[in-house]
């Protein structure tokens, strides 16, 4: 029997590895106990999506719909839900906060149990889906999908945000912006004069740029193979943008020497292992800090000698900058608001939903920043 709260919709479905994208029409259940049913107005394209539509990722089964960095408007609510009534402006959280798991009353992190990889699966909390197209059940990604005109997902994954916030640029604060800018303030804590080099100028690494500025970073060195990066890059705060290529020795030799024994902080926004072992070497040997943010393939790893460690180096990672994100994004938000943050200018392309594909060919061939589908 039709169920007329199911809503009829457009989607990108990934059918398989590798597969493009195809609109397809789906249908979307209503949302169930403590879940919501969000009307997407914006999303961006991560490469972290790119990685799930290639399988690299842990969390990415098929068919899926794919997309995590999202802004939209909340349609409807399911029983039990208090937080958010129809018509909220919401982020959808592919780090949700459950509140009350061992993780979540830990101030040291920002994960919480329910995010962890072995959890949900691509489904929702009582292990079905709410999306399903020519009869097949459909996963969801990071507990979002935001690559769906109306998405469910559980109230614990979204955050309430100004009702009069522009959707469009704010939806990178769902992921790329707050990435790289909380890397850098949050999990690196750069402290003024520092010394920082970014390897990988996208988003996710210029977010970082302007989070060192911020810091009040003396010196930022961005680091890309396309120079095409630079410009944005040195308007954003980078104080030089060398490009590897361009010398014989090694990235590392390169800033060792550029900085006279290696920098305070090193942020690794590319997501290569070969660039996370780079960017460790050319943290400084006694009080460099490296914070790899990049996503790497599930079947690749480092192999580096430990004893680089022995001196006083330290490695680091977050995710999603290390913050709590159901108060920190509504916080960029407001901050975004008031002229704080630029996120804006992160975003180069802006394209109506149906050319997705266009969006990713963008981000694959360096031409893009920051791609916003809008719907
Ligand atoms: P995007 O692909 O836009 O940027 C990567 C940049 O790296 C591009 O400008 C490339 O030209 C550059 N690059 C590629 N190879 C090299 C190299 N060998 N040396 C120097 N630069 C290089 O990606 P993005 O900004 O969307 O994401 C960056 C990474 O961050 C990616 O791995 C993504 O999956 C990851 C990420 C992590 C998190 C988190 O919470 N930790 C959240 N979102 C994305
Ligand atoms: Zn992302």
């Amino acid at each position: 029997l039709h169920d007329p709260n199911i809503i009829k919709c457009r989607a990108a479905v990934t059918w398989g590895v590798n597969k493009p994208f195809s609109i397809e029409e789906v249908e979307v259940a209503p949302p169930k106990v403590n879940e919501i049913r969000i009307k997407m107005v914006a999303t961006g394209i991560c490469r972290t999506d790119d990685h799930g539509m290639k399988g690299k990722l842990e969390n990415s089964y098929f068919p899926i719909i794919l997309g995590h960095e999202g802004a939209g408007i909340v349609e409807s609510i399911g029983e039990g839900v208090e937080r958010f009534k129809p018509g909220d402006k919401v982020i959808p959280l592919c780090l949700p906060q459950c509140g009350q798991c061992i993780c979540c009353n830990d101030p040291r992190t920002n994960i919480c149990i329910v995010a962890s990889t072995d959890n949900r699966r691509g489904l929702m909390a009582d292990g079905t889906s709410r999306y399903t197209c020519k009869g097949k059940q459909i996963y969801n990604f990071f507990h979002t999908s935001t690559f769906s005109e109306y998405i469910v997902v559980e109230e614990i994954a979204a955050t309430k945000i100004d009702n009069n916030a522009p959707l469009d640029n704010v939806s990178l604060i769902g992921c790329g912006f707050t990435t790289g800018y909380g890397a850098a303030l949050n999990t690196a804590k750069v402290h003024p004069g520092s010394t920082c080099a970014v390897f990988g100028l996208g988003c996710v690494g210029l977010a970082a740029v302007m989070g060192c500025k911020a810091a009040g970073a003396s010196r930022i060195i961005g680091v890309d193979i396309n120079k095409d990066k630079f410009d944005l890059a040195k308007e954003l705060g980078a104080t030089e943008c060398i490009n590897p290529k361009d010398y014989d020795k090694t990235i590392e030799q390169v800033l060792q020497e550029k900085t006279g024994g290696g920098l305070d902080y090193v942020f690794e926004c590319v997501g290569n292992t070969n660039t996370m072992v780079a960017a460790i070497k050319s943290s400084h040997f006694a009080f460099g800090t490296t914070v790899i943010v990049g996503v790497s393939d599930k079947n690749e790893t480092i192999t580096i000698d430990p004893m680089i460690f022995l001196t006083g180096r330290k490695m680091a990672s977050s995710i999603l900058g290390g913050l709590r994100v159901k108060d920190a994004i509504p916080k960029l938000v407001t901050a975004y608001m008031e002229k704080k943050v630029d996120v804006g200018k992160l975003v180069t392309h802006r394209l109506p939903f149906e050319e997705i594909n266009k969006g990713f060919d963008l981000l694959q061939s360096g031409k893009s920043i920051r791609t916003v589908l809008l719907f």
